[in-house]
């Protein structure tokens, strides 16, 4: 595979230097491949190797700096929180990012009052305090706070506890509760209210009249449980081999039990157990030991940290390591089930043993268009120590564009990322806008980049068939 200094290597043995002869740099290259050109090759392969001699000049000349940062539109969020139905309160976090330079911020949440009664407000930021809370209508809850340390620059900070009062009679008159039921908490919707025009930072001016700023808004939803039950973790998926993490979530609304057997089920045909990894607390040790049943089974048992034995909602007790095969499934769908079983997971094979209790929400795997970042035309990535997947284009990218336009090379796993310039087509330009960005601090490639993503704006016959290693829990 050609690397960077692979680059400068075979420029020393090119040929002649007939690009650019007055580019003084490169010209050092020339001087010692004509020493070691003692044959001249075919002319195709002298103008690709001077294009190349070029490109190491200007790899030479150009000064390295790093590219603008991006600024950040301000945002509100608010976490998801899970309850069972017997408990009093539900704590939903809110959390606010990238607003140190605003005033304030006023905070409308709607939420469903047959399930929901708003109670109370848990201040906990040190930046931030509330002014004013208005009920409207018992449905909706206006807070505005104020910023009381401008300037300080956070990435993320919970600003507040809101608390709700559960409303635990609400199924009353059903046949029968379900699992679970989810309501949605929703931010900046607009409001009939003059005092207010929904979910925004906001400046305020000498006057003391509010200026509101653009502000990105996630709503969050709360889910009530009203049985026992476990839940895989679903994602999506890009169409190549790769580690992908499913959470398992417990729910026990009794209070008898600290030990739990648990089975799952799998297609071996795209999915293979790599590892079942505990989370403690809230369980006594993070290490699992597996059962293999027949293929596409395991079971585990997960023993909760002392003085846990229920009740409790949605306890994320275990993430599930795969290694997905790439293989491609019917419906572009992988199901992976679990099962809450009586009795430890040595009584019984994974097919017999004790009896299933409790309600399963299956994770669903799906498959998601080819991803690629813009530059990376190999789609290589690289796994950093906090797990993080490292997609970004390097300078043999670059190279492998070279090679592509003035070699005639194999062809490229990622035509998409190898137009760096989304022209539509893979020409020199692209290589130079690389180079630059990565020499020169010029442009980045457009987009998807930094991240994976897919490409977007006018058609073209580019296409790409290897796509970046990407997961995306949902
Ligand atoms: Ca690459
Ligand atoms: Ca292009
Ligand atoms: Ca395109």
């Amino acid at each position: 595979m050609p690397t960077g200094s692979g680059l400068a290597i075979k420029v020393a043995h090119s040929g002649f230097h007939i690009f650019r002869p007055e580019e003084r740099t490169a010209s050092l290259h020339t001087v010692l491949s004509l020493r070691s050109a003692t044959r001249a090759e075919n002319l195709g392969s002298a103008v690709h190797s001077s294009i190349r001699a070029f490109f190491v000049g200007l790899l030479l000349i150009l000064a390295v700096s790093s590219p603008a940062e991006s600024a950040d539109i301000p945002s509100v969020r608010i976490d998801d929180a899970s309850a069972y139905f017997a408990e009093g309160v539900v704590d939903v976090p809110i959390l606010i990012s990238g607003a140190s330079q605003a005033d304030g911020l006023e905070l409308s949440i709607d939420y469903d009052e047959m399930f929901l009664g708003y109670a109370f407000n848990a201040g906990v930021s040190e930046h931030w305090s509330v002014e004013n809370v208005l009920r409207y209508a018992n449905h909706r809850v206006i807070i505005t706070l104020e910023n009381i340390s401008r300037g300080s620059a956070l990435d993320e900070d919970v600003v507040l506890h809101a608390l709700f009062v559960l409303k635990g009679g609400a199924l009353d008159g059903r046949d029968a509760p379900p699992f679970k039921v989810d309501t949605r908490l929703s931010l900046g919707t607009s409001s009939p209210v003059p005092t207010t025009t929904g979910t925004h930072f906001f400046l305020v001016d000498d006057e003391d009249n509010r200026e509101p700023l653009l502000t990105e808004l996630d709503s969050g939803t709360v889910s009530i449980y009203y049985e026992d039950g476990i839940e895989v973790g679903s994602g999506a998926v890009t169409g190549v081999a790769q580690e992908i993490t499913l959470p398992l979530y417990l729910t026990y609304l009794r209070n008898d039990r600290n030990v739990f057997t648990v089975g799952i089920d799998y297609d071996e045909m795209f999915l293979n157990v790599l590892r079942v990894r505990g989370l403690q607390p809230p369980l006594v040790d993070e290490r699992v030991d597996e059962n293999l049943g027949p293929a596409g089974t395991l079971r585990f048992e997960l023993v909760l940290d002392n003085g846990l034995s229920g009740p409790f909602a949605r306890l994320h007790v275990a993430d599930i390591v795969f290694q997905y095969t790439g293989q491609h499934p019917p419906d572009n769908e992988i199901v992976v089930k679990a099962e809450l079983i009586e009795g430890a997971p040595a009584d019984g094979n994974a097919e017999g043993g004790g009896a299933g209790y409790g309600q399963t929400v299956p994770g669903l795997v799906t498959l998601l268009p080819a991803h690629f970042v813009r530059g990376n035309v190999d789609s290589s990535a690289r796994i950093s120590v906090d797990g993080r997947v490292n997609a970004l284009p390097e300078l043999a990218d670059a190279t492998l564009i070279l090679d592509s336009l003035f070699k005639g090379g194999e062809p490229l796993p990622c035509y998409d990322a190898a137009d760096v310039n989304d022209s539509g087509l893979v020409e020199i330009g692209d290589a130079i806008l690389l180079l630059n960005y990565f020499f020169k601090g010029g442009d980045p490639p457009a987009g998807p980049f930094p991240h994976p993503g897919v490409d977007e704006g006018l058609w073209d016959i580019l296409g790409c068939d290897t796509p970046v290693p990407h997961f995306e829990p949902r």
